[in-house]
């Protein structure tokens, strides 16, 4: 159900604004209602969702199995929310999002169909305000960004964009009525995820589907299936242990439901024989090149996969030439984001479904028609833009942050993210980022890292009201020690691979300097330095005034 709410009336007291409605705005301000905490949420859209607000393209769909991938605070929506399937799709994630806010009414403090433009912190008030596309203005002496890591979608720069006659459409800025696609000549630009779960579905429907590649992906099944109520039973008995074998995990993920996709691998495939390695191809598909140890760790190993990997796209797309054009041959497997796929490579053997490579024949240009190629012109009435986000600080980026002396965001990351714990920046007191670059974020179940920012925030501000404390931000050397440790980890691995570029290390967005944002040390590691600091009285971190007067 989704309730058409008021515009609640500003207040002039907030203690807390929240930035963002999806599932870490939403889960934070129930934690500080339920403290007496006088929060508004700012969200742009016009409902809750986020991520599953914006991305309702066809096949939209969670990569992680939804009996995990789903609030673990309340028990009664716990045990009363029925997931349909292993992974949930869009609709599905968006309806349990609503049956929540419904059932703690959140709505009525959020200001939806509101974007916040600046966020500047005020030194003499000791405190955020903010000003809005609405005219509004917010004050609040915490702001909390729920912006999300996914949610500042890119356009690219192909000259006549503009001119198209036809139909343009961001996959992550889908339009909730929808868009008429069967029968229709379709383009779609770019085959990252949000285009491998897309381009299944809309051959379904279109009259052709012409998918431009830059760059192929490696992508494996992903088994998705209606749950049984054996599973949901199983899953309900144990569920406590499940979340907190979560919580402790490397990736957020206790239960392997999706298979060897999820399994955490030991042997390694440099210990098999060639004929060994084919048997297990032959065995397992695409899921053989996930489930070896030393994949993710060693080039060599890393080579072997690849091939098996390519001997799989063979197999299953018929045309050499296309087939060829769709094995990833120039960064290692686990460079980027695992992708998982329902008949991906498939799709490309339904005689009205193409492939241009643009590797070969670039794009040109946007003409009214369609798109021109070197090669030549594809005549098109929908041209659907897959082509990502400026992924973890681009949503920050894109509002005007100032902290202390007028200091802006922007400009203190314009040589990449710098923060303490992916929570709170130095020069910026009072100022939250839920899932923030330098935390396990992306590289994670999501809720599972949401849940953790969201409770640690909060009982860090019980802790400052309690001891009568006004402001909070890193220690600069904290800040610059959790920066190289962030660095460090991920070092060594094939996210950071010479030949890897990917939007974990901001490569895909012009301009952005080249780091890798995540914290790849794993969750129940996180979380335990988290907690660690917190139970040292936050150490790193200035609190109260006498000590910020002297920073
Ligand atoms: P991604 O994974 O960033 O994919 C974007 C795709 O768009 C990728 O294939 C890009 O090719 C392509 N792209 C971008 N610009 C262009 C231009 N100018 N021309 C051609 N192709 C282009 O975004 P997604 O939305 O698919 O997925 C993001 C995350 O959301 C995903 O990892 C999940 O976590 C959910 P490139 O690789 O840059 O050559």
């Amino acid at each position: 159900m989704t309730t058409t709410v008021e515009r609640p009336a500003l207040s002039a007291d907030y203690d807390v604004l929240i930035v963002g409605a999806g599932f870490a705005g939403m889960y934070q301000l129930y934690r500080l209602r339920n403290l007496g905490v006088r929060t508004a949420v700012i969200e742009a859209g016009s409902d809750v969702g986020g991520t599953w607000y914006w991305n309702r393209y066809p096949g939209a769909r969670c990569d992680v199995a939804s009996l995990e991938y789903s609030y673990s605070w309340s028990k009664d929506v716990q045990n009363d929310w029925v997931w349909s399937e292993l992974m949930a799709s869009q609709p599905e994630i968006e309806r349990y999002l609503q049956y929540v806010v419904d059932r703690f009414d959140l709505r009525r403090d959020v200001l939806f169909n509101t974007r916040v433009k600046s966020a500047h912190y005020d030194e003499t008030a000791k405190g955020w305000t903010l000003t809005t596309d609405r005219g509004d203005t917010l004050r609040a002496p915490f702001t909390i960004m729920a912006t999300g890591c996914l949610s500042a979608p890119m356009l690219p720069n192909i000259p006549g964009i503009d001119s198209f006659q036809g139909t343009s459409v961001q996959t992550s800025l889908w339009p909730k009525e929808g868009v008429e696609l069967t029968g229709k000549r379709v383009g779609i630009i770019g085959t990252g995820s949000s285009a491998v779960q897309a381009i299944p579905e809309i051959a379904k429907v279109a009259g052709s589907l012409t998918v431009f590649q830059r760059t192929p992906t490696y992508t494996w099944p992903a088994n998705n299936r209606p749950l049984t109520d054996e599973d949901q039973r199983k899953v309900r008995e144990t569920y406590d242990q499940l979340r907190e074998t979560e919580r402790n995990s490397l990736a957020g993920i206790a239960l392997g439901l999706g298979g060897a996709l999820y399994a955490a691998p030991t042997t390694k495939i440099m210990d098999l024989s060639e004929e060994e390695r084919r048997a297990a191809l032959d065995q397992h598909g695409f899921a053989v090149t996930r489930m070896f140890a030393d994949v993710p760790t060693n080039m060599e190993a890393n080579s072997v996969a690849r091939e098996l990997y390519g001997e799989m796209v063979r197999r299953v797309v018929k045309d050499p030439e296309t087939a060829a054009s769709l094995m990833p041959t120039e960064h290692p497997i686990g460079c980027k984001r695992a992708v998982i796929d329902t008949n991906y490579f498939g799709t490309f053997n339904q005689p009205h479904v193409s492939l241009v490579d643009l590797r070969k024949d670039p794009i040109a240009e946007i003409t009214p028609g369609g798109i021109r190629t070197a090669s030549r012109e594809h005549d098109l009435d929908v041209i659907i833009y897959a082509t990502g986000f400026d992924a973890m600080t681009g949503a920050l980026n894109r509002i005007d942050i100032r902290g202390r002396g007028g200091e802006r965001l922007i400009e203190k990351w314009a040589d990449g993210p710098r923060n303490y714990l992916g929570l709170m920046v130095e020069g910026f007191p009072n100022l939250f980022t839920i899932t923030g670059p330098g935390s396990p974020s992306v590289l994670s179940n999501m809720m599972v890292s949401i849940e953790q920012h969201v409770d640690w925030i909060t009982d860090c501000l019980e802790h400052l009201r309690s001891h009568g404390i006004e402001t909070m931000e890193p220690e600069l050397e904290a800040e610059d020690r959790w920066v190289d440790h962030v660095n460090n980890v991920a070092s060594g691995t094939m996210y950071v691979a010479p030949s890897c570029h990917s939007w974990y290390l901001g490569e895909n967005v012009p301009g952005k300097v080249r780091q890798f944002m995540p914290y790849i040390g794993g969750v129940g590691r996180y979380r335990q330095k988290c907690d660690e600091i917190a139970a040292n009285g936050y150490s790193g971190f200035v609190l109260g005034k006498a000590a910020l007067a002297a920073v």
